[in-house]
């Protein structure tokens, strides 16, 4: 699945086919208003979708598999670049939206020697665009060495992922110009895992300690397919097929319009479960494995994981006599340290952060270094216990729902309600996890995720990082209108809702196609 990002021969190659036809207007509408701007054509356009995660919440960044599928609303850039003149010690972004009203322009200079200012504490939409630029320029500099000169770009961007509503517009947008980047300024082709790897790291800069979920998704997906993402040992993208049904299944996404601003409410959301995994991670090693056992240093987003743990255990246990007597499955590993962990972290109250840190046998000053320093998070006890839980639980319930897709038993029968039912078993599952263990739903993802499973859903639950944004629905295709029916009494006829934000509450998806760059002739 790796390999280069595909470039399209001609723009006009693209309308006829059947994902994007009907995207033609807005494409259109892209390119005329570049000319409009810049009184000149684009080069390109670089294109990157949003995704939704069918499963596998809030464990990619302890390194543990993942299954989203990208979405067809996507980031688009169109782009002209030129040489910096002669002797210029800078380059200029001009930078533009198509909805200018809500997005003003704008232009900047870089110095050639960098670097580029970030405000993340300033809400800004050109911040994610600066990002991109950042991440693919220290990956030019690194090919090219010190000699490289940075081109001048003129840009129009169009953006139809819903923001703030767990679709992830931001990996797409992310991704989408780190990808434009790297093709004005003259590379051929683009490595889709060299791509992933810099857009991960870019997005961290507005100050969310993210995992690779998003960007894999935006990044490596095919159309028709779902994406099975691995973290470990090395990133790894492979499209995984929905088997036909009987009857056919659809995701419905559902927008809670309850908004969570991630960057804003970090400390005590997101990067707080980052730190809590992270010292689950830390603890079960101090007390599971031989004393003086150091965690591998990984690709987790605080450099220990979970799944560090996790292999350091069974390597140890291998090591002994656990693996002479029989080899286990991971699925069987993940029992296991369900078990353990039950065992373990006994207190459903949570631990201090004076009672990890004696357990780490670490002083307080080291503590606060070694966890606390990277991103803030705020927290008087850190529930290691039901965080672990969620983590392993719910790797266990992504490698069953792949073992069932790609293992189908239902074949050759002609109704597979069954199937269809223990897939959204599994879904249903993520979303008590993610209620109970994990807190990170809300009262109106919980409502939302009620109201759809008594209309006919098979499964329903929060994507993205939850507490508040979007939820994800499987349903069979008989009953789409029921459930989006009974959401519109249920749920949206009380909420006082713009137009357009009614139009995009519901949406069926079809699983889209990744990054791509498109040229203009
Ligand atoms: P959202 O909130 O949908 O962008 C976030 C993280 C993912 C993953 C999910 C939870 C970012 C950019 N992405 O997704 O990496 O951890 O939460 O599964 O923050
Ligand atoms: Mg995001």
């Amino acid at each position: 699945m790796s390999g280069p990002v595909p470039v399209a021969g001609a723009l006009a190659d693209i309308y006829p086919t059947p994902a994007l036809a009907h995207e033609a207007p807005r494409w259109n509408r892209l390119l005329a208003t570049f000319d409009a701007v810049y009184g000149h054509r684009a080069d390109f356009v670089s294109r990157s979708p949003g995704r939704v995660n069918i499963i596998g919440e809030h464990i990619d960044y302890s390194l543990y598999s993942v299954l989203p599928m990208a979405i067809t609303f996507d980031a688009l850039f169109a782009v002209r670049a030129s040489p910096a003149p002669e002797g210029a010690t800078s380059f200029t972004i001009r930078i533009a939206n198509v909805q200018g009203d809500k997005f003003p322009a704008r232009e900047f200079s870089v110095p050639l020697a960098g670097p580029i200012d970030i405000d993340a504490a300033k809400f800004e939409w050109t911040n994610y665009f600066k990002c991109g630029l950042r991440g693919a320029l220290e990956l030019l500099h690194k090919k090219r060495g010190p000699g490289c000169r940075p081109c001048n770009m003129d840009v129009v961007m169009d953006g139809n992922v819903p923001v703030g509503g767990g679709l992830s517009s931001s990996a797409a947008f992310v991704s989408a110009t780190a990808l434009a980047v790297m093709v004005a300024n003259g590379e051929k082709t683009v490595d889709k895992t060299e791509l992933t790897e810099l857009a991960i790291v870019s997005e961290r800069a507005v100050g969310v300690n993210a995992g690779g979920m998003d960007q894999s998704a935006s990044v490596f997906s095919e159309p028709g397919s779902a994406l099975f993402v691995s973290f470990s040992p090395r990133l790894e993208a492979r499209p995984v097929q929905f088997p036909p049904t009987n009857p056919e299944l659809c995701f419905v996404i559902a927008q809670s319009f309850v908004t969570s601003n991630k960057q804003v409410t970090a400390p005590i959301h997101y990067n707080l479960r980052v730190v809590e995994v992270t010292l689950a991670a830390a603890y079960l090693n101090a007390v599971l494995n031989p004393p003086g056992t150091e965690l591998p240093a990984d690709a987790g987003s605080l450099g220990t994981s979970l799944r560090g743990f996790h292999d350091t255990y069974f390597y140890h246990q291998n090591a002994s006599d656990y693996g002479a007597v029989k080899s286990i499955t991971q699925e069987e590993e993940l029992q296991k340290l369900i078990e353990l962990t039950r065992g373990a972290l006994t207190q459903e109250e949570g631990y201090t952060r004076e009672e990890i840190a004696r357990v780490l046998n670490l002083s307080a000053a080291d503590f606060e270094k070694r966890f606390l320093s990277s991103f803030p998070v705020r927290a008087e006890r850190f529930k290691l216990r039901q965080r672990a839980l969620h983590v392993f639980t719910e790797a266990l319930r992504v490698l069953k729902f792949i073992t069932l897709l790609e293992r189908p038993l239902h074949t050759g029968r002609s109704d597979t309600t069954p199937f269809n039912e223990e897939l959204g078993g599994l879904m249903n599952a993520t979303q008590d996890s993610c209620r109970d263990l994990f807190e990170c739903s809300c009262p109106e993802l919980d409502q939302i995720c009620r109201i759809a499973r008594a209309a006919g859903a098979y499964g329903s639950r929060l994507t993205g990082a939850g507490w508040g944004g979007c939820s994800v629905h499987l349903v069979p295709a008989n009953k789409v209108a029921d459930v989006k029916a009974a959401l519109e009494r249920e749920y949206y006829a009380s909420k006082d809702l713009t137009e357009e934000q009614r139009e995009n509450a519901v949406v069926v998806s079809r699983p889209a196609g990744g990054s791509a760059i498109y040229l203009v002739d």
